[in-house]
């Protein structure tokens, strides 16, 4: 009996403490069905299966937590732990992510996951960290297409004084200005402002316009793929670091699957999503002239934050990469 006693003590003792519970709040501003959903949705699958429930995720969507700059505020308090998040936002706290989002940079799917997968996207995650985030994958938003109200676009001359949404991104609003648009930065959702013509058009890519059911309120759509517009799956920094090893290794693989199974998502629906925005009614220009686009945005490398040391060779890295 005693040495029973003895035993169970010393078991209690050697035995590893149980993991402690990592609760993570996650935020995301879209609603159910949108890519940074469906990433979100893999994530949670697949850190609460691996950790055998140790680790948990609840979803803060539909914009429940405030715009993408207000989750990434709260991410770098501290008060949400993660974010699916659009570039362009975040270029207020990490200038250098609008590298990734340069016009006309990405010529291919394959060109995107070889350069966001390798050494240049590991890059561009690392410089998150100055800022208090953690930068575990890219998930996809996808190539951005503008659509409007007014007229069918083709040549950049089409785009002249159309009042075009963007996103709170200081890069996004200089690329329309370049392209001769008046551009008017809005968080994310836009539907009733559409809706109500205080902006005559906005620029996504095809899943946000079927979705969003965009094309109630848009009759046409150009093709222009203008920028690749990827999420990061970020992290408070402080909070990530002070995980266990294997809770880490865990979230950083477990974000890299969920961007995988994310952006095969995305490409194999939106040949469907073109199908069904034609058949709702858009006017889709398939083939714009896309030259006169290029023109007009190759001075943007003159931009400040492309200009600051560190981002310049950054940004000629990735040029080179996808040329
Ligand atoms: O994914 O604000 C935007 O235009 C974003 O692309 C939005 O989150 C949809």
């Amino acid at each position: 009996m005693r040495k029973a006693v003895l035993a169970l003590l010393t078991a209690l003792v050697l035995a590893p403490p149980a993991a402690a519970a990592v609760k993570i709040k996650l935020g995301v501003v879209t609603k159910p069905g949108s890519a940074q959903n469906v990433a979100a949705e893999k994530f949670k699958e697949v850190v609460e299966a691996r950790s055998g429930g140790d680790v948990t995720v609840k979803i803060y969507h539909s914009a429940s937590l405030g715009s993408e700059t207000e989750i990434l505020q709260q991410i770098q308090m501290g008060s949400v732990q993660m974010g699916i998040i659009t570039l362009g936002p975040i270029d207020a706290f990490v200038p250098e992510v609008d590298v990734v989002a340069f016009p006309f940079l990405f010529k291919s799917y394959d060109q995107v996951d070889r350069v966001l997968d390798g050494p240049l996207g590991a890059e561009i995650l690392k410089r998150m960290e100055p800022a208090g985030f953690k930068g575990l994958a890219f998930t996809e938003n996808g190539f951005r297409h503008l659509t409007n109200r007014v007229r069918p676009v083709h040549t950049v001359d089409d785009v002249k004084g159309l009042k075009i949404r963007v996103m709170e991104s200081t890069l996004h609003k200089e690329l329309w200005r370049a392209l001769g648009a008046n551009p008017t930065p809005m968080a994310w959702p836009i539907y009733t402002e559409l809706e109500q013509g205080t902006i005559d058009g906005q620029e996504n890519p095809l899943w946000v316009a079927w979705t969003y059911k965009l094309f109630e309120v848009q009759k046409y759509l150009s093709l222009t793929g203008h920028v690749y517009s990827a999420h990061a799956v970020v992290a408070n920094l402080g909070w990530f670091n002070g995980l266990p090893r294997a809770t880490r290794d865990l979230l950083t693989d477990a974000a890299r699957e969920a961007a995988r199974h994310e952006r095969n998502w995305n490409r194999s629906n939106e040949a469907d999503f073109l199908a069904k925005l034609k058949k709702a009614g858009m006017v889709v220009d398939e083939h714009p002239d896309l030259d006169s686009f290029r023109d007009k945005v190759a001075g943007l490398k003159n931009l400040d934050m492309f200009r600051r040391p560190g981002t310049a060779e950054l940004l000629e890295k990735f040029l080179a990469a996808t040329r």
